[in-house]
């Protein structure tokens, strides 16, 4: 006889989690248990819940019984967490702010968030990637989406914009060949979150508009520090439009307040394994300890006579106007200041649409903006399930809003009263306002109907060189590289000799570079090129990120590598100067509870050397004492901390205890440069980090042969 179990009850002793709803809600009383403020469980119907570790079974082994109403709302509704994700951007991170204006754009626009000077509009920002999915790498090389919402006073505003001011396409009809290329290719369903792969390559090796955002891509741009150190554009040419009906064409720009700066590939690569949620745990950290990240928006304004000097098109979403020829004119800032209380509802529910303007800005006729309009709606819908998706919080306007838009999957604002219509001779409800209301510019169209392209459109390669030689040696060096690189995951031979052939209409040196690190056997013949590339732009200094660098060491991270008996001074007066600067620091120790210095005080890490490689810092300083060092050199980590530090540019400070750390990482005192600094006093650590604003040594580089 089998021998009969004893039933076992599961206690409810674990912590209940606070439901923040069900506290503010109607009968606490009622839910509350007797002995504290603990707020009793209850089902998403406001019945108490008795017991949430067993289901309901039919003695203690038996069968579990479907009427456990209890056990299946809960599973019913786990069942149905997730919503589609985006089918781009999908991977993103998001926070709250405000921006603030700084004088009166009435000449320009009579958009209600322009006429006052210091009028602060709330705003919610997400960054994202986007070629990966929701669960993908931050530092992958891919474009950052910087999707601004402007809740202002006549509604919603999104400037769907990213991190590169250009775009693959000109017309919205390619976007879905575009995406479909990038992403995992169909059949094999990888590669994930990376552009490096036949599908990809091959649909850009066909499509010569592509080139000039394909510089930028291949460009550290594609690879940024931190969302922090980000320009943002709204990259199609928008208009502004006056109370008088005048229109002046706009380009939206963001500028980071921390100035610009990338990692480089090699350390990308390290970074998303060590740390896949660098960029989210970066944005996280800044604003939860009051480091509110800044950006300007800057406009380039112009009119007509202005746009037609040039001779490509201002329609066309491939070129830019240099910032060297239309200074952008500062208008206000955007601060981050908060992060979400719920990464679904807010971040992962936001739904951001170029076709939300307020009166006083409008569209131009770029096609490429013109279909976006139309697709963003049709997204939110099959994302998010409703019509009624203006009423999630995160979506709904901050102004007062009226219409007779009703019923459907969750509504949650019906319109009140007898008359849903209008016009309606109760008298009730709104109407529409011809002075206040949205107006498009008037702006009067001709032509025939026809697919076509405008001749406007075709010079493909004259603004890829521009942006090619308006970089620094090192980085022109990394977009050769990254072509490389990605190139060599191509498997089929004819990509990538199409691409070099690309590459000889942009810059001939480049081409061979790339060809010879490739191992092209013979050089293919320039791509037929609808209008032959311009050699007479100027370098616009505008577009590198190296000219474009921080001044300070504000926003950044030192990674200190410490062990027992380091010296206590030298440690206090790094902290003093790196408080000073408005740096954060972190101590990376052999063991996680930290390490016992000179003076016999407590040092907490942050991190073990395992879990702190320092490419995740700007900067490291080496504080061992002589006393650890034999532990240290058999530890291969503390090895590749020193060695990536140095092959990544990274300024190294040290005291003389490391040194066995630089020759064990291969790093000969021949090789010690100006960025290699002996930290042998107080003083000298404080002079120390006032040298790290630069950042990076890239004199190092030509010498460390990074790939
Ligand atoms: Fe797009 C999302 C930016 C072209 C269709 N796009 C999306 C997001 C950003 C951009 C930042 C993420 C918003 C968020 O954080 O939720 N997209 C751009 C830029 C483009 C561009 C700067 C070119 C200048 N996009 C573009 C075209 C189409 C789309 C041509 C379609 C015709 N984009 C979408 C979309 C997404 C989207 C499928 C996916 C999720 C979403 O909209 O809400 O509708």
């Amino acid at each position: 006889m089998a021998k009969t179990r004893k039933s076992a009850r599961v206690p409810s002793n674990t912590p209940v989690v606070q439901d923040q709803n069900l506290a503010r809600g109607e009968g606490g009383e009622l839910h509350q248990i007797a002995s504290g403020k603990t707020p009793v469980l209850t089902t998403a119907q406001g019945g108490p819940v008795s017991d949430d570790q067993n289901s309901l079974k039919i003695g203690p082994r038996g069968p579990t019984l479907v009427e456990d109403f209890h056990f299946r709302e809960k599973i019913f509704h786990f069942d149905h967490e997730r919503i589609p994700e985006r089918v781009v951007h999908a991977r993103g991170y998001a926070a709250h702010g405000y921006f603030e204006n700084y004088k009166s754009l009435a000449k320009h626009t009579r958009a209600d968030l322009f006429q006052r000077a210091g009028e602060k509009t709330p705003a919610f920002v997400r960054f994202s990637t986007v070629a990966g999915s929701k669960g993908s790498v931050d530092l992958a090389r891919d474009v950052r989406g910087f999707a601004v919402k402007l809740y202002t006073r006549e509604g919603n505003w999104d400037i769907v914009g990213n991190n590169i001011p250009v775009f693959f396409i000109q017309d919205a009809i390619k976007f879905p060949d575009l995406i479909h290329a990038v992403k995992e290719e169909p059949d094999c369903a990888f590669p994930q979150a990376q552009s490096a792969h036949d599908n990809f390559w091959d649909f850009i090796s066909l499509t010569p508009e592509s080139m000039h955002m394909v510089m930028w891509v291949m460009s550290d741009r594609a690879i940024p520090r931190s969302f922090r150190f980000m320009e943002g554009f709204g990259v199609h040419t928008f208009r502004l439009v006056n109370a008088k009906n005048e229109s002046t064409f706009v380009k939206f720009h963001w500028k980071p307040k921390l100035g610009l700066q990338s990692v480089v590939w090699n350390e990308a690569v390290k970074i998303n394994g060590a740390d896949p949620d660098f960029h989210r745990r970066d944005l996280w950290t800044a604003i939860k300890t009051g480091n509110f990240p800044e950006w300007e928006l800057q406009l380039q304004l112009f009119d007509q006579d202005f746009a037609d000097a040039f001779d490509f098109d201002i329609l066309d979403a491939t070129k830019i106007i240099p910032e060297e020829v239309l200074s952008p004119v500062p208008v206000g800032r955007l601060v981050l200041d908060r992060m979400p209380d719920n990464f679904f509802a807010e971040t992962e529910q936001v739904a951001f649409m170029t076709q939300n303007v307020p009166p006083g800005i409008d569209f131009s006729n770029d096609p490429l903006l013109q279909g976006r309009n139309f697709s963003y709606l049709d997204t939110q819908l099959k994302r998010l399930g409703s019509p009624n998706f203006t009423h999630i919080p995160i979506n709904a306007p901050k102004c007062p809003f009226a219409h007779f838009q009703q019923d459907g999957h969750m509504a949650m604002r019906n319109p009140v009263g007898r008359a849903n219509y209008q016009p309606n001779s109760f008298g009730e409800g709104p109407r529409e306002s011809p002075q206040r209301g949205f107006t498009p510019f008037a702006d009067a169209q001709n032509g025939a109907k026809r697919r076509l392209r405008a001749e406007s459109f075709a010079d493909h390669y004259s603004q890829a060189r521009q942006f090619f030689i308006s970089q620094t040696e090192g980085e022109q060096a990394h977009i050769a590289a990254a072509l490389t690189f990605e190139l060599s995951k191509v498997k089929i031979p004819a990509i990538r000799e199409r691409m070099v052939s690309h590459l000889l209409n942009i810059d001939e040196t480049l081409a061979r570079k790339v060809a010879d690190k490739l191992g092209l056997l013979k050089m293919p013949k320039p791509a037929d090129a609808a209008v032959p590339t311009r050699q007479d732009l100027q370098p616009s200094p505008a577009l590198s990120i190296v000219e474009n660098g921080p001044e300070r060491f504000e926003g950044r991270k030192l990674g200190v590598l410490v062990s027992d008996g380091l010296d206590a001074g030298i440690l206090k007066a790094l902290r003093g100067a790196l408080d000073k600067a408005g740096a954060t620091y972190e101590i990376v120790s052999p063991k996680v509870t930290g390490v016992k210095a000179s003076d016999g005080s407590w040092v907490e890490a942050d991190q073990m050397i395992d879990g702190g490689p320092s490419v995740l810092y700007d900067a490291v300083a080496l504080l061992p004492a002589a006393e650890a060092m034999s532990d240290l050199l058999i530890e291969s980590s503390a090895r590749d901390f020193v060695a990536d530090a140095f092959a990544h540019c990274k300024f190294i400070g040290y005291v003389e205890a490391a040194l066995p750390l630089f020759e064990k990482a291969g790093i000969l005192p021949d090789q010690f440069d100006e960025g290699c600094i002996a930290l042998t006093s107080a003083k000298l650590s404080k002079s120390f980090v006032d040298g790290l604003s630069e950042l990076r040594v890239w004199s190092r580089e030509p010498k460390v042969k990074l790939p």
